[in-house]
Formats: C-alpha cells, structure tokens, sequence
C-alpha cells in the first residue's frame, strides 16, 4: 500500500536566480550511479536520448522543509518524477504527480521528510514522459532548495500584537501566492 501523503505541495513562487550551477554526471540512471543534488545550486541536465533516466540523490534532514523542482525544460513534454527512501528504491513515495505543475513542463514539489523514515538519503528519478512516439530528447535544470522548519515556524515573529505584525513584511491577502526570494 502507498505511504500516506509524503510530499505536500505548496504554493510558494520561486524562480532561479544566478547560483552555481552543477552538471549531472552521466551515467546517473541507477540509484547506485545517482548525482548528488547541492542546496540551492542549478544542475544542468539532458535526457540525451530515449534510453536517459536521471537519478539524483538528496540528504535530506527531519529538521528541514525542501522545495525540488526544474526550469528551464527544452524536452517535447513534461518528464515523469517519482521519488525514493534509500531503504525502498522500489515504493514512490510521492502520492499524485506533480509532473509539469510549475509549468512548460517543469515539476515542483515541497516538503518534509516522511516521518516513518526521517533524515536519510532520498532519490529522485526523472524519466521519460509516458507514451514517447518520438524523440525525448532536451535540456532542463533541476534545484533543490532546504529551509530549516524553525526558521518557517519563525518566519513572520514576532506578530503577537496588531504592532508587532505591522513590523513584519506583508503577507498577500488578496489570493496571490508569497514570494519567498527573501529566503533564498
Ligand atoms: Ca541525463
Ligand atoms: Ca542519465
């Protein structure tokens, strides 16, 4: 039976500034040949042919909020994310697809470490779209942002009072999404 929900989505607004950028090293289609993903550096990856499959690893901490998702996607389609717990590379732990949700066929996801396993290495596998009839073939980037959950918790304290609050930055009431570029 699939893990109850692992990853929840968010909608917070987040772009790619200049930050270092990393390439994938090929091969990286096995969870023993993946690429290690570095907070808040671009990698720069390809699927350079139909048989591509990109893997990338990620230490992920209990304490710690994690937003994962591309740009930059030059592929015919959005490509297929799944994810893994290092003790079960065979259960995706992602429950729905997030697969093109930060659009152009990019994907987005934020969250936690699931609970049941915690701090550890986690994967991300990146494949092919389903029912390829062509070349799926391109470029795309992928990031991996974490932000520590006491600082989230803390993040608009303190607003204990009407004039506390009014020091803080505003929050969008008006339906909008919260940029968080501040955080980056
Ligand atoms: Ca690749
Ligand atoms: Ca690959």
């Amino acid at each position: 039976m699939k893990k109850k929900l692992i990853f929840l989505f968010f909608g917070f607004l987040l772009g790619f500034i200049n930050v270092q950028a990393q390439t994938e090293i090929e091969p990286n289609n096995s969870f023993g040949s993946a690429t290690l993903l570095i907070d808040n550096e671009d990698m720069q990856c390809s699927f350079s042919d139909n048989t591509d499959v990109d893997v990338f690893k990620i230490n992920m901490s209990a304490d710690s909020i994690y937003h994962i998702y591309s740009a930059d996607n030059s592929l015919p389609s959005s490509m297929n994310i799944e994810m893994f717990f290092e003790g079960d590379t065979t259960l995706n732990i992602l429950n729905g697809s997030p697969n093109g949700r930060a659009g152009n066929g990019n994907f987005r996801i934020a969250g936690w470490s699931p609970q049941e396993y915690g701090s550890g290495v986690y994967y991300v596998k990146l494949t092919h779209a389903p029912l390829i009839t062509g070349d799926y073939t391109g470029d795309y980037k992928v990031r991996l942002i974490s932000q520590n959950l006491d600082e989230w918790a803390n993040l608009h304290e303190p607003d204990n009072t009407f004039q506390e609050a009014f020091g803080q930055f505003p929050l969008p009431v008006d339906g909008s999404r919260l940029a968080v570029w501040f955080l980056i």
